[in-house]
Formats: structure tokens, sequence, C-alpha cells
């Protein structure tokens, strides 16, 4: 693994603020408490995320976890709502909080990577109508601005927006994330706004933050981290094909095309048809961040209310949550978005695997997918495993078991971080890049 990779490579494990801190206070603690009307919790076994992994307090033992290891670069998020409560006040405790946590990481010579917005929204932006509100990318800026400021000594790397695609898709497709809309309209204008959020965010980090944390001469990276998937036609039938195509078109690249054009552009034929020059776009990638997780195979409709099905042979290897197990299909992502010019970052790829013992194969034959790209010319610069830890895994509640270390909910009141079998899987890679003895 990860032979020939410098040691500038970057390896590690990513969390998000909501799904580990506990004591949030956002539209997704709403969500946790509500049910659908058919009566069934929004959240499977009505679980929240009030205590999640308490890494609001156990944060050094998560630090720990990624010195065992050898992590160099810790993927986490700040929440929003904490540290502005209220529209334009800054909490100073949480601030310091935090800054400990991003100074103990370099101290540690693990580099901080930190997402700003990762799925969950302040309530007082919520009440205003979400990103549908106005006012919301300018107000993500100036969060953007505060952070870079606060915390720029220690952070070079950021990740403005997580997977604002399955944000859409759920939120305002899906109806299963907060707000819980399902009207295609809606969803094409969120994902505008969110565009022009990462892209005003960017100008603000870049202005915020001057301060080059690891001496290599520049003070930010910025990028957005967009889940990526392979969509494959489930048979030869021509109209699986296109519409497979159509729905790459959408998920995969509206966000990426967008930025790559300096214009805003999300189509979907007879459904959503924006276009809307934004030449603040240009230029707001200094990476791709690329979360993988799985294939879906595509059955189309031309007519009716499904044009699309998504499918999965039965006898295809799965994790615990249905997704199916396909390495290949990040070799074949990052050998295509290669050609987009940016450096590539895996800022996600992982595993739901309660028992633990298919994670360790499972990073193996990514990072082998991985090292291909790299053998091909593509400039793949790090590696960063989902999840650190168990975790709150969203409307699963707990029951999506990501962890490379695993945390008992249910019996453990301290909430040990265990080692999962995957470790020395990991510590090899590390061992490779010099981040290990
Ligand atoms: C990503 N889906 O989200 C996130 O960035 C994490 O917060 C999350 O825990 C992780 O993947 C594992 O799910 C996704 O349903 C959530 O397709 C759901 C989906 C995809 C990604």
């Amino acid at each position: 693994m990860l032979e020939g990779a410098p040691a500038t490579f970057l390896l590690g494990a990513a969390t998000s603020a909501h799904q580990i801190e506990g004591g949030t206070h956002n539209d997704w603690t709403v969500w946790e408490k509500g049910r659908y009307p058919d009566g069934q919790p929004h959240v499977l076994g009505g679980a929240s995320a009030a205590r999640a992994a308490d890494s609001w307090n156990l944060w050094r033992s998560d630090i720990a976890a990624l010195q065992l290891l050898g992590a160099n670069v810790y993927r986490l998020g700040i929440e929003w709502s904490r540290l502005e409560p209220a529209e334009g006040v800054w909490d100073q405790a949480s601030a310091d909080r935090y800054r400990d946590m991003l100074q103990s990481l370099v101290a540690a010579h693990i580099q901080p990577m930190v997402t700003l917005y990762h799925f969950t929204l302040p309530t007082w932006v919520a009440d205003r109508g979400g990103w549908e509100w106005t006012g919301a990318p300018a107000a993500f800026a100036a969060f953007a601005a505060r952070a870079g400021a606060a915390f720029g000594a220690s952070v070079d790397w950021w990740c403005t927006i997580n997977e604002p695609n399955v944000y859409v898709a759920k939120g305002y497709l899906a109806a299963q994330w907060p707000p819980g809309v399902k009207d295609p309209r809606r969803a094409g204008e969120v994902l505008r706004a969110l565009m022009k959020a990462h892209a005003l965010a960017t100008q603000a980090l870049r202005r915020a933050d001057v301060a080059d944390a690891d001496g290599d001469g520049r003070a930010t990276r910025v990028g957005i981290a967009q889940n990526l998937r392979i969509f494959d036609p489930a048979t030869s039938n021509p109209v699986d094909g296109i519409v497979a195509g159509i729905a790459g078109a959408f998920y995969n690249d509206s966000f990426i095309d967008s930025v790559a054009q300096g214009r805003i552009r999300v189509k979907i034929p007879g459904t959503i048809d924006i276009d809307e020059p934004f030449p603040a776009l240009a230029g707001t990638f200094d990476y791709l961040g690329v979360n993988y997780y799985t294939r879906e195979f595509v059955i189309g409709h031309l007519r009716g209310p499904d044009h699309y099905v998504p499918t999965a042979p039965p006898e295809l290897p799965r994790n615990d949550m249905g997704w199916e197990i396909y390495p290949e299909g990040l070799y074949r992502l990052l050998m295509h978005y290669r050609s987009y010019g940016w450096p590539l970052l895996v800022s996600e790829n992982g595993i739901a695997d309660n028992g633990g013992e298919r994670r360790g194969d499972f990073i193996r034959a990514h990072i082998y997918a991985l090292d291909r790209a790299r053998a091909e010319g593509a400039d793949v610069i790090g590696y960063i495993y989902w999840s650190l830890m168990d975790n709150f895994e969203w409307s699963h509640g707990y029951r999506g078991r990501f962890g490379l270390f695993s945390i008992d909910f249910d019996f453990d009141p301290s909430l040990t971080r265990r080692p999962t079998a995957a470790v020395p899987t990991f510590q090899e890679a590390a061992r490779a890049i010099g981040a290990l003895r």
C-alpha cells in the first residue's frame, strides 16, 4: 500500500461535528425529535445525537486514537451553531475549546482539515428558510471569515461544504433529512445557494486566514468534499444508460462543473434548468475532495413518476447498510476526475461493518485502487477514512458502524474508543509513508 507515495501524502480519518460532539443545538437536533406522518420517528429507533460520541469532552481520546493509527491528518468539523448561536454572536468559550483541539492536533503532528458545513444549520438560519433564505450564503461567508481568523494559525486545509449533493438529495428530494422536502425545483435552488455559499466562503477564508500553519508556503487549501458514485446501467437497454448518464451529470458533476466553468449550471432534463454566470466560483478548488462509498445500478424509465430506479444485483458484496462494496469504482472515479486538473483528495471512504472483520480488507482494496490511479498519473494527495470512530449515522442512528474504533453506545457509559481489527491495516499504510514507525 502507498508504495512510492511522498511523505506529504495525507493519511488519516474523518468525523463531523454533529455526529460526534454531543450537546449540539441545530436543525438536526429539532429533526431528531420529530416523526413522519405515519408515526415513524425521523431517526431509526428514535435515536438522537444528544451525547453522540461525546467528543466535545472526550476529544483528547480522539487524538490518542489518531496517534495510535499513525495518522498525519484529521478531518473534523466545527459546528456553526455552537460558534455563532445567534446571528453575529460569537461564542468565545466554544472557540477556545476548538482552538485547544486544533493546537493539540498540530502538536501531535496531525494536520487538521476543518469542515465548516456538514449537514447541520444553526436554528436561526433554518428558521429563516435555511439555504433558501437569500441571506444564507453571506451569513455562511461571515462565519467562514471568523473561523479563518480564529483558527487559521493551526489550520491550512479547509473544506467549506460536505457533500452538497447528498444534502440536497436527502433534504429536498427524498425528504429523509431536514427540512424534509420533496421538490426538485427547490432542490435545484438550494444547490445554487450552496455553490454561492462555497464561493463566498472561499473568498472569506483566503482573506481571513493568512497564517501558514505547516510552513509549506501556502496558508489555505480550500475545497469541498463531494460524494461521488458510480452510476452504471443495470442492463444493456439504452434507456438505462441514458438515465445513468443524467443521474451522474446531476449528482456527481453539477457542482464540480460549475466551479470548473465559473458558472452555475444545474440541469435535470424536464425538471431543473438553472444557468447563471457566477465568476466568483472559478478557481475556488485548491483540491477536489472525493467521498467515495459505492456504486448504483440504474434502471431508467422514460415515462412515469420515477425515471430513475436504483437497483443492485443481490449477489454483490454489501456493507451493513446495503451499499455495494466496489473498490474498482474508486479507481474509475480518480481516473475520470483527474482530467479537471485539481489535486484529488479522498476525503471519505469507509464501510459500515458492525463486527469489524471486513474493514481491514476494505481499506486495503481501496488503497490499492488509489495506488493504481497514482501509478497511472492521477495526482492523489491523500486518503481519509470515514470514520475515526463509530458515531451518529444520521437517520440510521447508531446502526451504521463505520469506525476504525468502535464505541459501545448502549452499555459503556465512558464511550471508550476500542481499536477494531482494521487498525493494523491502517498502521501498515501509515508505515509506508513514514508517518508511523
Ligand atoms: C457521508 N447516502 O454521508 C457523510 O459525509 C457522513 O456524514 C456519513 O456519516 C458517511 O457518508 C456515511 O454515510 C452520506 O444515503 C450519507 O447515500 C448518506 C448517503 C451518502 C453519504
